[in-house]
């Protein structure tokens, strides 16, 4: 190409052509599978600097980008290669899961809820080697910069190699492990920032370690099996570790080494992992970076530094970035099918019954705007499951508004669900606000400086259940006779159609 970029190859080794059956357990068994459903590219000679973050937010904001495999970056050898979009199209996130790469919407919800319901964690399997220590390094022999980690957008406050990663802390009171996905800076050679919002599971283990004066011993995985980055993005419930779940999903315990520091497991078959030490007496300033809102919201401020003891790597390491973008971005793409199926199994598992349908509307980052279908079966039950879904597990954090809908509303369709809140709802009678609720920094709409709480409305767009009977009619044929239509004059709707 005229700019010298974005040289298009495909990978050549025919053994890497792969489906594997079940989650792929690493990032090169998934490489394979991606490869084999003709979904990955690699590409060559872009430099970290602009090019790579600007490529991949164009990436993330189209609906068949491929995943791409990011390799020679200037500046670096070769190998040291950076993965972007791995989970932004459905195929691929089936792929992740190990479900059929041409997966329904509904068929993918309807079993990552059976999934959720029924995994039983495994605990992980210890091993004291695996690909993970063919490079380990220590003392001076750190240097982060060792990794090509990119500027991911031009106004970023520094170079962020935790996107797409895993961050493994202990409950200092307890045998809890847990592993939450959270923003990683560099700072120097052997140290970065760790960003955690407050009420995450990281924090609440950090705080509790700080209260007693120790620093946070922590792991940070920049190259992780895509199956283990979902389960660290998303709220897997309290005092389960995120690791024993994958553990279960795939059906054989996650093999780890033990950190010669921390004792914290390392998957084994990761790519990359930072141990070390986050203190509380050490603090730089963090971000500004891009968030999930699609803004700066959270700036910059004073957070802890984490101080690394050790790196380890593979050979030929592989970054997982996966940098926010204004929504919908890559992490929006699958969250809006797994995050659907986790609402609707809590406001079930709260006792609200005949919930048909949820969905966790890409355009808010699947938390602002979320949709709940039910039969309504009596007075009450349609405010029931609102406020349930704004304050369970899944939409208590940085939720906004929660819309109720009767059951002849497609959740996903925006112009349906609007439909029915501007002509179901009379905002008197029909909004319901919940105030001093769990929001934080990222939080465009709340005032810098008074972060933390924001308010959310529950819109109850359902038919008033005392006279639903008498509402009026909805415009428009039966299924059959649309059938009928089509079959007859399909023509002329093709041509108002184009
Ligand atoms: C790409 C990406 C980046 C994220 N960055 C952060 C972050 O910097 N801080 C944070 O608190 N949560 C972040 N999250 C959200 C958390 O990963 C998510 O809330 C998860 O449930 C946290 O794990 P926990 O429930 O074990 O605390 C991010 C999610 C994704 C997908
Ligand atoms: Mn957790």
């Amino acid at each position: 190409m005229a700019d010298g970029i974005a040289r298009h190859v495909r990978l050549d080794d025919p053994t890497a052509r792969v489906v594997p059956v079940g989650p792929p357990q690493d990032v090169r068994q998934w490489l394979a599978g991606a490869n084999a459903l003709g979904q990955l590219r690699v590409v060559e000679g872009v430099d970290w600097q602009e090019n790579i973050g600007r490529i991949t937010e164009m990436l993330h904001h189209t609906d068949e980008s491929p995943a791409v495999l990011f390799d020679k970056i200037p500046g670096y050898p070769a190998g040291y290669r950076i993965l972007v979009n791995a989970l932004g199209a459905r195929p691929r996130l089936a792929l992740s899961i190990g479900l059929r790469p041409d997966i329904g919407v509904w068929e993918l919800v309807d079993e990552w809820e059976r999934q959720l319901n029924n995994v039983v964690p495994l605990p992980v399997e210890t091993v004291t080697s695996g690909p993970i220590t063919e490079n380990v390094h220590e003392g001076d022999d750190i240097d982060l910069f060792e990794f090509p980690t990119p500027q991911w957008h031009k106004q970023d406050g520094g170079r962020y190699i935790g996107t797409g990663d895993g961050v493994i802390t202990k409950d200092p009171d307890s045998s809890w492990i847990n592993m939450g996905t959270y923003r990683v800076m560099l700072h120097d050679r052997n140290h970065t920032a760790l960003y955690i919002s407050p009420g995450k599971h990281g924090t609440i283990h950090r705080d509790k370690y700080f209260e007693r004066g120790e620093p946070m011993p922590a792991v940070v995985l920049v190259g992780l099996a895509p199956i283990q980055f979902l389960a660290s993005s998303l709220e897997i419930p309290n005092g389960v570790n995120e690791l024993e779940w994958v553990g279960g999903v795939v059906g054989s315990p996650v093999q780890c080494i033990r950190g010669r520091h921390t004792d914290l497991p390392i998957p084994a078959s990761a790519e990359i992992a930072l141990e070390g030490f986050l203190h509380k007496n050490d603090s730089r300033m963090e971000g500004p970076f891009g968030e999930w809102t699609g803004y700066y919201a959270s700036a910059s401020r004073l957070e802890p530094v984490f101080e690394v003891k050790a790196v380890y790597h593979r050979n030929e390491p592989i970054l997982l970035g996966c940098p926010p973008e204004k929504p919908p971005y890559e992490a929006h793409r699958y969250q809006q099918y797994l995050r659907s199926a986790n609402l609707r199994r809590e406001v079930k598992a709260a006792g609200v019954p005949d919930v048909v349908a949820a969905w966790t509307h890409s355009v808010g980052g699947c938390r602002l705007f979320n949709v709940i279908a039910i039969k309504q079966r009596y007075p009450g039950h349609a405010r029931q499951a609102g406020h349930v879904a704004a304050m369970c597990r899944q939409g208590a954090y940085l939720g906004r508004f929660v819309v109720v809908v009767d059951e002849d509303i497609d959740v996903t369709d925006l112009n349906e669900v609007m439909w029915a809140v501007v002509t179901r709802s009379d905002p008197e009678r029909d909004f319901d606000i919940i105030k001093r609720a769990w929001s934080g920094p990222l939080d465009p709409a709340i005032e810098p400086g008074k972060k933390g709480f924001n308010s959310r409305v529950i819109i109850d767009a359902t038919r008033p259940y005392e006279w639903r009977d008498k509402f009026p009619p909805a415009i428009g044929p039966e299924p059959k006779e649309k059938q009928l239509t089509r079959d007859q004059w399909g023509w002329i709707l093709k041509q108002a159609s184009s």
